[in-house]
C-alpha cells in the first residue's frame, strides 16, 4: 500500500506532538518533581478533632518555617482569620472531616482542593503584604457561597 507523502508528514507531525505532551508530563513529574498539593498524606476524617496534627488548627513557626493549620468542613475554614509574615516560606496543610472542599487564596498561586481522608499540603511565599480572600472553590453544599476565610500577610520583621 502506498501512503502519501503528506499523510506520513501528518502522521508524524501527530506522533510528534504525541511524544512533547507525554514528555512534559514525565519530566515535570519526575524530573521537577511537580504534583498537585493534595493527597500527601491519609487521615481519618471522623477522628481530625483529637488527631494531633489537627486538633489545634492555626498559625505556628516550626524550625523557622511557618506552618498554617486548616480544617475545611461544611462550611467554614477553622480558623476563619490567620496571619502570616510576609517573605517568608509558609505551608498550608489543610483536611476536611466532611466532603470535598477547595482552597484557593485569591490573587496567589495557592490553590488545592480538601479531600476528606487525606491531607493536602502547599508551600508558597507571599511576596506582597496586605489582605487576602479565601475562598471554597468546590461546591460543597447549600452553604458553599459563605466558605470563606481571611489571610492577612503581614510586614516582614525588619
Ligand atoms: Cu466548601
Amino acid at each position: 500500500m502506498k501512503v502519501h507523502v503528506y499523510e506520513k508528514f501528518w502522521m508524524g507531525a501527530a506522533l510528534l506532538i504525541i511524544a512533547a505532551f507525554v514528555g512534559a508530563v514525565v519530566i515535570t513529574s519526575y524530573a521537577l518533581g511537580i504534583h498537585p498539593p493534595s493527597h500527601v498524606e491519609t487521615i481519618d476524617p471522623a477522628t481530625i478533632d483529637t488527631d494531633p496534627r489537627f486538633a489545634h488548627p492555626g498559625v505556628e513557626t516550626v524550625g523557622g518555617r511557618v506552618r498554617a493549620t486548616i480544617v475545611a468542613r461544611m462550611w467554614s475554614f477553622d480558623p476563619a482569620e490567620l496571619s502570616v509574615p510576609a517573605g517568608q516560606p509558609v505551608t498550608f496543610r489543610l483536611t476536611s472531616p466532611d466532603v470535598v472542599h477547595g482552597f484557593e487564596v485569591v490573587g496567589t498561586n495557592v490553590n488545592s482542593m480538601v479531600v476528606p481522608g487525606y491531607v493536602s499540603q502547599v508551600s508558597t511565599r507571599f511576596d506582597h503584604p496586605g489582605e487576602y480572600l479565601i475562598v471554597c472553590h468546590e461546591y460543597c453544599g447549600v452553604g458553599h457561597h459563605t466558605m470563606a476565610a481571611k489571610l492577612t500577610v503581614t510586614e516582614k520583621a525588619p
